[in-house]
């Protein structure tokens, strides 16, 4: 009886152990991407992705599959959240539950994320903010950050069009805004409201949100230009609203680009954007560059060592101007 007692206590005993084991070495190896779910020696990465609603999403959303691949050593578990909040926090719930190693988060908006990233963390998973920023107070709640400067973009922008378009005579400006409460949108539309309190010649005749998306940028636009014959300027906040807002043009025989009354100032430097660019189309294109997948793989090279890398880490980027780009330009693209 008593070596019955004494078996079950010690099976008991190494049940306790092991448990407490794993858990501990699963938040020790979360910062070192170890195996935690039998997916062999494959560093399990959650990427809560906004959507598939623009061109630039899609290049970024290859940049992490291209990075994040099996014979890179990584398993993606990619979730696209159809631009709703909700389901990029239904995706990192599901991300904790299945224990993968670390989490990467595309917000959607800049608001609404402590909660689920305070749950995140208290799961011992590290988390990866790309593109765009979130709105917290507790900058603990996410381990690291890679995007763009959306502001600084969006000053780029203004400084050519005071240079190339003139500050001292009347522009009548349309505005197309992104998703409303991105960090893209807020950054893209702070540059301008600046530059208007700077210009007083400059007036936005209109601004309406398109969602980054071409079919709303066109719908918008349409009702814009019945509104108003004369538009000198379109500051569209990217390239997809721009290519619906040319289709809205074309059809209502409106003239656009280097030879045309609109002129358009569009965001995110895509082939398609550029395309337009080379053809005269789009006057001015501000880069935003969707390739942050290499970025991200080597923070979590950093975590798995056990070091702390930067906080916030910027991408590359630039601009083109539609009478410099060149052939050879577009040529050299990587999306
Ligand atoms: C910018 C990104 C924006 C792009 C849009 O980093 O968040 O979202 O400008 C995309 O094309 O939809």
């Amino acid at each position: 009886m008593i070596k019955k007692i004494l078996v079950v206590g010690m099976s008991i005993l190494a049940f306790t152990f092991a448990s407490y084991a794993a858990r501990e070495s699963h938040c020790a190896d979360a910062s070192k991407g170890g195996k935690q779910n039998g997916a062999g020696a494959l560093t399990v990465v959650g990427f809560s992705q906004v959507g598939s609603e623009s061109d630039w999403r899609l290049a970024n959303t290859q940049s992490m599959k291209t990075t994040f691949s099996e014979k890179n050593g990584y398993k993606l578990i990619l979730k696209d959240a159809q631009q709703k909040q909700s389901k990029q926090i239904a995706a990192i719930r599901d991300f904790i539950t299945q224990q993968v190693d670390y989490i990467v988060l595309a917000p959607v908006t800049e608001a609404g994320w402590d909660n689920v990233l305070q749950e995140a963390k208290d799961a011992g998973i590290p988390l990866i903010i790309v593109d765009r920023m979130i709105n917290t107070s507790n900058n603990e709640l996410f381990t690291c950050w890679v995007g763009s400067d959306f502001r600084r973009g969006g000053e780029v922008a203004v400084r050519w069009m005071e240079k190339n378009l003139g500050n001292d005579k009347e522009l009548l400006i349309a505005h197309l805004q992104g998703s409303m409460g991105s960090s893209a949108q807020i950054g893209r539309t702070e540059a301008l409201e600046e530059a208007m309190s700077k210009n007083p010649a400059w007036k936005v005749v209109a601004r309406d949100s398109g969602d980054f998306t071409q079919a709303k940028g066109k719908e918008v636009m349409a009702r814009i230009l019945k509104q108003h014959p004369r538009i000198d300027v379109l500051y569209c906040e990217n390239d997809n609203m721009a290519f619906g807002a040319m289709e809205a043009m074309d059809e209502l025989g409106r003239t656009y680009g280097v030879k045309g009354d609109t002129k358009i100032i569009s965001f995110d430097a895509t082939r398609a954007g550029l395309t337009a660019a080379l053809e005269g189309k789009i006057n001015y294109n501000v880069e935003c560059n969707p390739l942050q997948g290499p970025r991200v793989e080597e923070i979590i090279r950093h975590l798995k060592k056990g070091e702390r890398p930067e906080k916030l880490s910027y991408v590359d980027e630039t601009s083109f101007d539609a009478t410099v780009i060149t052939r050879d330009d577009l040529d050299k693209r990587k999306y």
